[in-house]
């Protein structure tokens, strides 16, 4: 078993390694950039080292610094988390070339999964599901028109080398076809200078569903059940859900063994998951395979009972699975919330700035693995996630109660956040009833708030609460404090006037 371990990230991903390695007792050692001195990260770990200025390419992207410190540092393995170097296989080889331990995938099963392209090549030949269209780039427009005739409109023309939506137009109609390619194809050279595009048929209001998979080293390949994807804002997950309202034990038990014959086929090892879309009749396609562990895997843990990063790097030791499929059950429900530094009323802009005051939800199935803390200032560098919050419970309904409850008690001063984006989810009667899809938060925005939400009773309990901050401020000395404080009563004024009570 390894004594050190290096974690290359940064953020609330870095603490919940650095506490896995805390709990196995491994030394931890952590890397920081000039923005991130004072990060929490930097002050859970036993090292940390300076690599750089704030710019990831300077510091968190740079192979070199962080292999300097591996190396320095003694540290027998590099923990990459997400994002970052995380699904980067020339740093994976890098690591294997400078003899320390990288804890993923090879950097053979992480190129065979990176190209969309190949990874439908090599599902083909698995002879997996995946969504209807050609698993090589388009060679010219006629070839487009003809596939597209043959599976039918509306199509999606893809990137390659995309991901994460960029690169990807839905066309409907044939004359838009050779508009739409050449767009595709120009985008994808820009971004990711390779224009290798592909075209499937469009699966409309899909759900996204994924599959967590876990392989040792040894040809031991188990799947960990699905997370429910779906309600994403802009390619960016939002909230995350174990198990999905959709998926029974049946189709669970078909997604994972197609999940688990796709990790075989990429001779994949250690944690990753296979992203499905799924349709309105539940069928689902092979959409991508994600290399790394991703933000989400939380609420696999808590149905499962399983500890994913200490199941990591155990297997990156060399151990086998300590468990069989038919050992694996899943057990409740949970929900995550992703917090972050945005504003809603400035159509999610980042919010940096520092923390003034920080109160956080506990009690029954309650967990939040946070990066964040009262008197820190969020730095405007990198990705604006603060924390994740987590409830667990034994049904679905219990668990949204408990997240409304959870939230109530949530309060970052000093910086907005997204948490009464979660206020108005939570309490949205199609989420209760599990309809959601991919399109589902873009609807629900649109939506605005209810004036029904608003009603007299709220008009009413603005009108009290400004009564009350004018009647404290013109007879301070005179009256007892009220029980709810200026700020409060303002606080609540608003919320109210922004629908998000
Ligand atoms: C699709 C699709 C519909 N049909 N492919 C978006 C990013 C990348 N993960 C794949 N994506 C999609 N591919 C076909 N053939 C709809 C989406 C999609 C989507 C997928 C998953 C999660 C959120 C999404 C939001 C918009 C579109």
């Amino acid at each position: 078993m390894f004594k050190k371990i290096l974690i290359a990230n940064r953020g609330e991903i870095a603490v919940r390694v650095i506490r896995a390695c805390r709990e196995m007792g491994i030394t931890s050692v952590a890397v920081f950039s000039d923005a991130d001195r004072a990060s929490l990260h930097v002050l859970k770990a036993d090292e940390a080292h300076l690599i750089g200025p704030a710019a990831a390419t300077e510091s968190y992207l740079n192979f070199g610094k962080i292999l300097d410190v591996a190396k320095r540092s003694g540290a027998e393995a590099i923990h990459p988390g997400y994002g970052f170097l995380s699904e980067n296989a020339k740093f994976a080889q890098a690591c294997a070339d400078a003899g320390v331990k990288f804890i993923g995938p090879s950097s053979a099963a992480m190129d065979a999964m990176g190209s969309k392209t190949r990874a439908r090549q090599a599902m083909e030949k698995a002879g997996i599901p995946f969504v209807p269209g050609t698993s090589r780039g388009l060679d010219s427009v006629e070839q487009a028109v003809q596939v597209a005739e043959r599976i039918s409109y509306p199509v999606m023309l893809k990137a390659a080398a995309g991901g994460g939506g960029k690169g990807m137009r839905l066309v409907h109609r044939r004359e838009d076809l050779a508009a739409a390619l050449d767009a595709a194809k120009s985008e994808a050279r820009r971004a990711f200078g390779d224009d290798e595009v592909y075209i499937e048929k469009a699966i409309v209001n899909p759900r996204h569903i994924e599959m967590q998979i876990l392989a040792d080293e040894k040809g031991h390949t188990v799947y960990l059940g699905e997370r429910e994807c779906s309600i994403q804002r802009r390619h960016q997950k939002v909230l995350e859900e174990s198990p999905s309202v959709i998926v029974d034990a049946d189709m669970r038990r078909r997604m994972g063994e197609v999940a688990v014959r796709v990790a075989k086929a990429a001779g994949y090892t250690n944690a990753g998951t296979v992203e499905f879309l799924v349709d309105q009749e539940k069928n689902f396609y092979f959409l991508e395979m994600n290399t790394r562990l991703q933000v989400e895997h939380p609420v696999t843990e808590l149905v499962t009972g399983l500890d994913l990063v200490h199941l990591q790097i155990r297997i990156a030791a060399g151990e086998s699975l300590p468990f069989r499929q038919e050992d694996i059950a899943i057990r409740g429900h949970a929900i995550e919330c992703r917090i972050y530094a945005e504003d809603p009323e400035q159509n999610f802009f980042p919010s940096p700035g520092k923390i003034t005051l920080l109160t956080v939800p506990s009690g029954p199935g309650i967990r939040e693995d946070s990066g964040m803390y009262e008197g820190w200032t969020v730095p405007l560098d990198y990705d604006p996630l603060l924390a994740k919050l987590i409830c667990y419970g034994s049904d679905r309904t219990q668990v949204i109660g408990r997240l409304v409850r959870a939230m109530n008690e949530y309060f970052v001063g000093g910086i907005k956040t997204n948490i009464s984006l979660f206020q108005r989810i939570l309490r949205d009667p199609e989420f209760a009833a599990g309809k959601i899809d991919t399109g589902y938060l873009d609807r629900l925005l649109k939506s605005g708030v209810p004036a029904a939400e608003r009603g007299d009773a709220g008009i009413a309990a603005i009108a009290a609460g400004l009564f009350e901050i004018l009647d404290a401020q013109t007879t301070e000395s005179s009256r007892p404090a009220p029980a709810a404080s200026g700020w409060k009563w303002m606080a609540r004024a608003e919320a109210l006037r922004d629908g998000d009570l």
